[in-house]
């Protein structure tokens, strides 16, 4: 047991949040402004902590770890995604992981549809035309996108996110396939109506819209690259909510550039936060500033979730979503 744990919480998190843990924790250290911290001065405010709450904009990697003071003994992350963290590194000094999953599955489910209805539908470029004053009214050929109904949605990484994201394209009469190390069980496989694809090179040249939730590993960095871009359709479309060093962000606004690939919806990239000029440029990409989980919902969720992890762990039992090495989200 951990009565009074000293808490470190890198960024400024919900009001409530922020609330809770003033109220159940005196040793909480919260943030007053919220620019992200460097690197030495994380590893400085982690001197005579025994938690640390980090986020996505945190790099907690073997250094930060070995230099962190002997007290810490819990890192709660604020977010699902863990691959800003060294989980061996952790576990090698006895310190526990902790996420957030589940509570925000339906909110980065919702975004990946409006990004795949963005795109499809051109809604960027038309939006942009208005507003430009370009637009010379309603004519029968301008601005015709896709129909989303019917097209193949190939789904990378069927974990939470990548089931609910299969649930919505079954109502908007998509058909559903997936890449994913192991197969769903048949009930779920068959509720879903999803197609399992062992190999994803056999499944790129067979799907409309790509779409992708695996979490970011040494497998999964740089996943789809130039060759694997070759292998879809001309006229298909990839969004990505996950992480951005899972696409190989050049190759990408390459293929785009040159007519190999129809758009792309993107809401992370691998340098965050900034989005490479290339990707800028280019008329058929709908960008977003990582903003998957972004709803006051379930913000508080995880919030809640971190508390929760914190106040179990202090009690002297192990926390619920402890997170394990080979962790998927
Ligand atoms: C968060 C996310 O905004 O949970 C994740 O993995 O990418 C987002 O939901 C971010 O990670 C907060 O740390």
């Amino acid at each position: 047991r951990v009565p009074d744990p000293q808490i470190f919480v890198s960024r400024r998190l919900p009001d409530q949040t922020e609330s809770r843990m003033s109220e159940l924790f005196s040793g909480a250290q919260l943030r007053t402004d919220d620019r992200a911290l460097e690197r030495d001065e994380l590893v400085a405010r982690l001197q005579d902590v025994d938690v640390f709450v980090p986020t996505v904009t945190d790099t907690v990697d073997a250094d930060v770890i070995s230099r962190a003071g002997p007290r810490l003994k819990l890192i709660a992350n604020f977010g699902v995604g863990v691959d800003h963290i060294d989980l061996k590194a952790a576990h090698d000094r006895g310190i526990i992981v902790t996420n957030t999953p589940g509570v925000l599955t339906e909110d980065t489910a919702d975004m990946t549809m409006a990004l795949i209805l963005s795109v499809v539908r051109r809604m960027r470029e038309a939006g942009r035309m208005l507003r430009s004053g370009d637009w010379a009214g309603w004519a029968p050929t301008s601005l015709r996108g896709r129909r989303i109904g019917g097209k193949a949605l190939g789904i990378v990484g069927m974990g939470r996110i990548g089931g609910a994201v299969a649930a919505r394209a079954n109502a908007f009469g998509m058909s559903v396939h997936y890449h994913n190390r192991s197969r769903m069980a048949e009930a779920a496989e068959t509720a879903l109506r999803a197609t399992w694809w062992d190999d994803l090179d056999a499944m790129l040249p067979e799907v409309d819209i790509l779409t992708i939730h695996c979490p970011l590993t040494e497998e999964t960095d740089g996943l789809i690259d130039a060759r694997r871009l070759g292998l879809m359709k001309e006229d298909a479309y990839l969004v990505n909510t996950a992480r951005g060093e899972i696409v190989d962000e050049a190759a990408l606004a390459a293929a785009l550039k040159a007519g190999k690939l129809a758009g792309a919806g993107l809401d992370v990239f691998s340098d965050e936060p900034n989005v490479p000029e290339a990707l800028l440029a280019l008329p058929n990409v709908t960008l977003q500033p990582h903003m998957g989980s972004a709803t006051v919902e379930g913000r508080r969720a995880m919030g809640d979730k971190v508390v929760t992890n914190i106040r179990v762990w202090s009690d002297g039992h192990r926390p619920p979503d402890q997170v394990l090495e080979g962790w998927a989200p």
